[in-house]
């Protein structure tokens, strides 16, 4: 066999239908072997698999398979994340329907995940926009609403004018729709809220919990999630009523030079209400960006109210303004300004001529110094504020709350970030809301028995904005509690409701029910989750909220759904570009070819300019279609590609050599597997030391999603064997390799394994045993000392030659140091024993 090379175009397909045909991905949740839940996130369905899909899902598979080998029943799922704006934004550029467009997609990149050989269980495919899905969604959303964790209220929200749809505060950046890019508006809405702040103290707790998380993605969570500690207290005002202010630095109470409120806050309201000028102001701050970013940066501008509100030590009349950098929906809405030890305050101060008074310091004797530009917000000793002073920053705070709580006018105070999560959107191409709006009733939920609602099909997209609302009859329905004409709600859910739970679902797909949670519990949590660091905060976030609210509704045992999660570095190539007039005119890979550093464009032979090696992307063209290579090199050297040279959390650079690299290898590898000799006869020690070791490495390897240590250890191996005599050893060891390398390339491991003869599957075989005893080398320690002292000790191989003990000893700091710059007159070596040093 070692003649023929080895071609994947012709073996890929006949093992991916060898495996399809004996079922041999599908998860039996009866098993009683131990259970292994192994998920890569799952995708959008935007037309093609790209090559960071193919990456992350080749180390899932690796996974997955090594799994399975090792003796688990492993669920390895696939599904997509099918509904979203993509789809209706091709309905409305190309005239085609949402769900056609997203089916095709849907069957096109299952074809390709299928051509990489992953061995996913498809017999527990979803896809999220069909009502097989979203119909035990609505119901879920139903039994939320009705144990409260589903709320509607009027609110302001971000509204994009180019998508017609309410954005998440995280949709907007900049003050920029996500997707749009343009101008977010403010426009108050009737929505549909999740309690996920309910959920904020658990949620922040819970990360501690998972350590096989990445510190980075816990950390962003804990931001998000924002917990804040501080005072709530009320000023008297001047026109007699009261005004609550939260602060986190309660110790800087003596600096409060003025006192502020949101456009929005009631007090502002009132002023307007009053006052022309006022309304202005207010109608401009609405104008300007609305998140937390972006007033940090505006320039702050207020208005003077002519209010005053009292200092509660020093009974101080300090003015109150309208300002444009205080958020209604955070704390209270109103603050106590302390421009010396906070910049925002410090900016408006300097702006509006206010004083600003210091009251920490890096010393006591540092009470009178003058600021250098900007706040110093930072820890030190309180000064300029009667009994506080001298105390350290922490202690003030303490006492500040202490008498503020004694005297009744404040109260210590936890304030969180994280905002209920506004779940309603204005679009077509999402889960319909399962609500009917009566005007005798209210919002009625839909009878679960009439679940799903279902999207209605025709549809125009001929006008932006929510065709649902437009549709001539979809909304009309009957109220089903008492009978009379009712209104459908018109709104989809967002998303990322989608992927909150669709984990459940691949565990566990009942027909009647979302899932059976006896079924979930067999599997959950998921052993390992996959997938981009995009996804660290939104989705991680809603899917802990979702476990969580399913557990506290009693649907589910477990809170946390993903055990360990890895994210994965992106795929990374030049770009190539040519400037013409004012833009950039991007090439692909293909377009050009290279000489050294240089670039050439094939089609006209002149130059392009090579830009940085950056995220392989549409837009910058420096992409590589799986298509393409998979057809050229074959599943098996794609795959190996994807886990070789970086590290899985670091970005991966493509490369022309690299891959040819692998493909040769896989050559190799396969005339290797051809000296396969079962009546091979006599030991190589040395051999069988050496393929021990890479057993146990690379099983360590694979567990700690290390895989381009496995691949080196694999080369490391081969090589070995290849230098090898023939030998019952040598034919132990390449029937290892067939296995070790099985689950990362299958294709070829599988052919082996049967021109070797093996009986079954490689896919069903299990992990190569290692001998704990062949894992140590033989080793001696051997003492060395200076002029008849102990100095040091050092590990050599036994046998060592008496110049490499020699040299070994000398090289040693310890004895270095003993010896001193002193000549050295003599060396006596004791093989594997001792090395003493004259000098
Ligand atoms: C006085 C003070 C002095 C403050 C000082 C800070 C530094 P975090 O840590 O994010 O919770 N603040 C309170 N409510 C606000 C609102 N609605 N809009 C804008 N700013 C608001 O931030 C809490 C601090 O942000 C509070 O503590 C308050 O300013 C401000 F040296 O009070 B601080
Ligand atoms: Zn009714």
């Amino acid at each position: 066999m070692s003649e023929t090379p080895f071609d994947p175009s012709q073996s890929d397909g006949r093992w991916q239908r060898a495996w399809d045909e004996a079922r041999v991905f599908e998860a039996d949740s009866s098993s009683d072997r131990p259970k292994s839940y192994v998920l890569e996130m799952f995708p959008y369905p935007s037309g093609r698999i790209h090559i960071g899909h193919v990456r992350n899902y080749t180390m899932g598979d690796v996974l997955a398979r090594y799994k399975a080998m090792r003796g688990h029943e492993v669920l390895h799922p696939m599904g997509w994340d099918a509904f979203g704006m993509p789809a209706e934004n091709a309905a409305m550029e190309m005239g085609v329907h949402p769900g056609g467009w997203t089916r095709d997609n849907i069957a096109n990149m299952k074809a390709q995940l299928k051509r990489l050989g992953f061995a996913l269980d498809w017999s527990r495919e979803l896809s999220t926009c069909e009502p097989e899905y979203y119909g035990h969604e609505q119901a879920l959303f139903i039994d939320m609403y009705e144990s409260g964790l589903v709320y509607r209220r009027q609110s302001e929200v971000n509204w994009d004018p180019v998508d017609m749809t309410v954005l998440a505060n995280e949709q907007v950046i900049d003050g920029k729709g996500w997707r749009s890019g343009a101008e977010v508006e403010k426009r108050k809405l009737d929505q549909w809220f999740f309690k996920i702040t309910d959920f904020a103290e658990d949620l922040l707790a819970g990360l501690g919990e998972l350590e096989n998380w990445p510190d980075k993605v816990k950390l962003m969570q804990e931001n998000w999630i924002g917990k804040s500690e501080g005072l709530q207290f009320g000023f008297e005002l001047s026109n007699g009523e009261q005004l609550e202010v939260y602060t986190t630095r309660p110790d800087t109470i003596f600096g409060a030079s003025f006192v502020a409120v949101a456009a929005d806050h009631p007090l502002a309201q009132a002023t307007s209400a009053a006052n022309p000028q006022a309304a202005e102001f207010i109608a401009l701050c609405k104008r300007g960006g609305t998140t937390a970013a972006e007033l940090e940066t505006a320039e702050k501008l207020g208005f003077e109210t002519g209010i005053t509100a009292r200092h509660p030590f020093t009974g101080e009349a300090l003015p109150v303004f309208i300002a444009n950098f205080v958020l209604m929906d955070y704390g209270t809405g109103a603050i106590m300004a302390v421009p010396g030890h906070d910049q925002r305050d410090f900016e408006f101060a300097t702006k509006y001529s206010l004083p600003i008074p210091r009251v920490v310091a890096p010393s006591a004797d540092d009470a009178a110094r003058s600021f250098a530009g900007e706040a110093e917000p930072g820890d030190g000793v309180i000064v300029n504020s009667a009994f506080l002073d001298g105390m350290r920053v922490e202690d003030a705070k303490r006492e500040v709350n202490a008498r503020a709580e004694a005297e009744g006018w404040g109260k210590g105070q936890t304030v969180w970030r994280l905002r209920d999560w506004g779940a309603s959107r204005q679009r077509y191409w999402g889960t319909p809301i399962p609500f009917i709006h009566c005007e005798t009733c209210g919002v009625v939920p839909v009878p679960k028995d009439q679940l799903p609602v279902v999207l209605p099909e025709d549809v125009d997209f001929k006008t932006p904005g929510n065709p649902l609302e437009r549709h001539p009859t979809w909304k009309h329905v009957d109220c089903p509690k008492c009978g009379a004409a009712a209104r459908r709600e018109t709104d989809t859910l967002d998303t990322f409701i989608n992927s909150s739970w669709y984990f459940l679902r691949f565990a566990s797909q009942p027909e009647d029910r979302p899932f059976d949670s006896e079924e979930v519990a067999k599997w959950l949590p998921v052993e390992q989750y996959i997938g981009g660091i995009e996804h660290a905060i939104l989705h991680l976030l809603y899917a802990r909220f979702w476990t969580r609210a399913l557990a506290r509704m009693g649907q589910l045992e477990v809170r946390e759904p993903f055990a360990s999660l890895f994210t994965q570095g992106m795929v990374t190539h030049e770009t190539y570009s040519r400037r013409e007039g004012e833009r950039e005119i991007y090439f692909t890979p293909d377009e050009v070819t290279k000489k050294g550093e240089n670039a050439i464009l094939i089609a006209d032979g002149e130059p392009v300019t090579v830009g940085r090696v950056i995220k392989m992307s549409k837009s910058k063209k420096n992409t590589v279609n799986p298509d393409t290579i998979v057809a050229q090199y074959g599943a098996d050297a794609v795959r190996w590609f994807m886990l070789s040279d970086s590290p899985p959390e670091r970005d991966l650079p493509w490369s022309e050599a690299g891959i040819e690299g692998c493909a040769r290898f896989v050559q190799r590898l396969w005339r290797m597997f051809g000296h396969y000799d079962a009546a091979a006869g006599g030991n190589d020690k040395d051999l069988a030391r050496k393929f021990h070791q890479t057993i146990a490495a690379v099983g360590e390897d694979i567990e700690a999603l290390s895989f381009n240590k496995a691949v080196a250890r694999l080369y490391e191996l081969t090589s070995a064997i290849e230098k090898a005599e023939p030998s019952a050893t040598r034919s132990e060891a390449i029937a290892g390799v067939m296995l070790l390398v099985s689950p990362m390339m299958p294709h070829l491991a599988e052919e082996a394994w049967a021109q070797a003869g093996f009986e079954g599957l490689i896919a069903e075989a299990a992990w190569p045993q290692f001998d704990e005893a062949l894992l140590v080398e033989d080793e001696v320690t051997i003492a060395v000392q200076h002029m008849g002292k102990l100095r040091d000790t050092l590990k050599a191989p036994k046998g060592a030659a008496k110049e490499l003990l020699e040299e070994m000893a000398l090289a040693s700091e310890k004895v270095q140091r003993s010896i001193d710059g002193a000549e050295v007159r003599k060396v006596i070596v004791v093989p594997d024993r001792l090395v003493n040093i004259v000098t």
